[in-house]
């Protein structure tokens, strides 16, 4: 889709840790590494990305605010905001623009503390559990969510 906004990935807490430890839950590549995927898929669809990470709450925030002119879709994998943020939950409400809450793990299968969502409540719909693999499953919805005529 020549023109088309970039999709935009955005990261949260600690996710640039990763490759570093616990991969036995989050996997063993990099967010360099899950960026560079991202970036092979969203061009296979004919697409460009927008990837950034911040541990920074707000910074988070601003970046969504951004994405209402910016973005034509987001992929937000907001780590442990996921669960505690009105803020996010607040700004997602406030965009207008689909955004995909994304998880490299299942948090419902996870801690109960884990299986509240206050991104997941504002956010068009939900994709966890596949590693990696769930960012490029994100980034297929948000391109076929975002393009002309949506399935
Ligand atoms: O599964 C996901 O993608 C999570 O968003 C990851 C968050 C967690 O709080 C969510 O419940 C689910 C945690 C990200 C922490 O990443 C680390 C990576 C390497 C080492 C330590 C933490």
């Amino acid at each position: 889709m020549p023109g088309a906004k970039p999709i935009y990935v955005l990261n949260g807490p600690n996710l640039n840790l990763l490759g570093t430890r616990e991969p036995h839950i989050y996997g063993h590549l990099t967010l360099a590494e899950i960026e560079a995927a991202c970036v092979a898929r969203a061009g296979q669809l004919g697409r460009t990305i927008v990837f950034r990470q911040s541990n920074v709450e707000g910074e988070l925030v601003n970046w969504l605010q951004e994405a209402r002119d910016q973005a034509a879709a987001v992929v937000l994998n907001a780590g442990a905001y996921t669960h505690t943020s009105v803020a996010l939950h607040d700004a997602i409400k406030a965009i207008g623009v689909p955004v995909i809450e994304t998880h490299l793990s299942n948090p419902m299968a996870r801690e109960e503390f884990r299986h509240v969502s206050l991104v997941g409540q504002a956010a068009k719909g939900v994709i966890a559990g596949f590693g990696a693999t769930s960012y490029l499953l994100a980034i297929e919805a948000a391109a076929l969510l975002s393009q002309e005529s949506p399935p």
